[in-house]
C-alpha cells in the first residue's frame, strides 16, 4: 500500500448540510478514501486516499456526476 494522500479541494456548490452528506457519501464510495471532511463555511472538502488505488480523474469525476464540479 501506498502511502496515503491529503488533498483539499474546492468544492463551491457545496451549500447545506444536505450537500455535505452528498459529498461526503460520493466520496466515501471510492476506493481508499478516508477522512472525509467537508467545511461549509470554505467551501472545501479535504480527505486521505491511497494514489494506487485511486486516481485524481475519478474522484473529480464522481463529484462532477453529484453535481459538485471541483473548482480549478
Ligand atoms: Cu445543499
Amino acid at each position: 500500500m501506498a502511502t496515503p494522500q491529503t488533498i483539499t479541494l474546492s468544492v463551491p456548490d457545496v451549500s447545506c448540510e444536505h450537500c455535505v452528506k452528498t459529498v461526503t457519501d460520493t466520496l466515501t464510495q471510492q476506493p481508499s478514501i478516508q477522512d472525509v471532511k467537508v467545511d461549509l463555511n470554505a467551501k472545501t472538502v479535504s480527505f486521505t486516499y491511497d494514489p494506487e488505488r485511486v486516481n485524481m480523474t475519478d474522484i473529480e469525476t464522481a463529484l462532477d456526476d453529484a453535481g459538485y464540479p471541483v473548482a480549478k
